[in-house]
């Protein structure tokens, strides 16, 4: 059991279908003890619903546009499990208009909002958070490709997610002192509440399917297995890092190949037979 007697706190999960569930459904499996947090009141019952199978008791409300709760989330943890040894960052909003048309048209109120909640709540809750954290610990973040390369659509949420990738390195230089790493996992595209509101979506995950070296999508489970090696002391030696858990998706320089029948890749708009 790689988390036995480690405790965290996961923010994000908003139902089973989230990546944070895939993380805490596997970090349950692997001893550790939980607490969980919801955004408001109205996603309090559906975390308490999709956490039954995998223990979830303790949970506390935290709008991380808001730093009074995430203080308040600080000395709630405190008082209810002591120290900790991870927290699972798993967050991240910009409104529709971010995820469509040209990124020149977005708004300052739509940035602002989306760097807040995407990228600054990391570095709020590293700060808040961090007295309480063992040595050892370990901070873990949810990334997308899209903060690295150019992805149609995904616009104001790639430069959320570039914020966020710098925003890793900076923090684990920081705390590596302390001895608590913070990494992050750039988890292939998988349908879920946020990803839905990106334009396009669903042929995002054709694409990735036909273009992976594993030709497949990832799952939230294999996400939460990469999760918990970045959890647990198997990472002991790993910090800044951007961990790619893509089906390979990040390495293809030139995609849509297929294979020609004779175990030869050919492009798929080749015109030779
Ligand atoms: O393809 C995907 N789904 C990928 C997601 C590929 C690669 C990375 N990611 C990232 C996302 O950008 C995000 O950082 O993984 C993280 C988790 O996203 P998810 O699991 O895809 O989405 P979801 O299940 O919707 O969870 C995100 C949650 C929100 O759910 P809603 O229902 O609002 O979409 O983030 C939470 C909320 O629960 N959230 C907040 N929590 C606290 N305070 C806030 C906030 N202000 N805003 C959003």
């Amino acid at each position: 059991m790689l988390l036995k007697g480690k405790k965290g706190v996961i923010l994000g999960l908003a139902n089973n279908k989230s990546i944070a569930y895939g993380i805490a459904k596997i970090a349950h499996e692997q001893g550790a003890q939980i607490a969980y947090t919801y955004m408001n009141e109205r996603f309090a019952p559906k975390v308490q619903k999709a956490t039954k199978d995998i223990d979830g008791k303790l949970f506390y409300q935290c709008d991380t546009t808001n730093p009074d709760e995430i203080k308040a989330l600080a000395k709630s943890l405190e008082k209810d499990m002591g120290k900790i040894d991870f927290i699972v960052h798993s967050i991240a909003f910009a409104d529709k208009e971010g995820l469509c048309g040209n990124y020149y048209d977005v708004s300052k109120e739509a940035f602002l909002k989306s760097l807040e909640i995407s990228a600054y709540s990391l570095v709020e809750i590293t700060r808040e958070l961090k007295p309480l954290l063992n040595e050892n610990s370990s901070i873990l973040t949810l990334t997308y490709y899209g903060g690295v390369k150019y992805i149609p659509n995904y616009n104001l949420m790639g430069v959320a997610k570039a914020a966020l990738d710098a925003s890793v390195k900076y923090l684990a230089q920081e705390l590596g002192k302390d001895k608590i790493r913070v990494n992050a996992i750039s988890a292939g595209p998988i349908k879920t509440l946020a990803a839905s509101g990106i334009s396009d979506f669903s042929f995002m995950l054709k694409w990735n399917e036909a273009n992976s070296p594993l030709r497949k999508n990832v799952s939230i489970e294999e996400v939460g297995q990469s999760g918990v090696y970045m959890l647990s002391d198997f990472s002991s030696g790993v910090t800044g890092e951007i961990h790619y858990v893509d089906c390979g998706y990040s390495i293809m320089g030139m995609p849509a190949v297929e294979d020609d029948g004779n175990g030869h890749q050919k492009l798929v708009w080749s015109n030779d037979s």
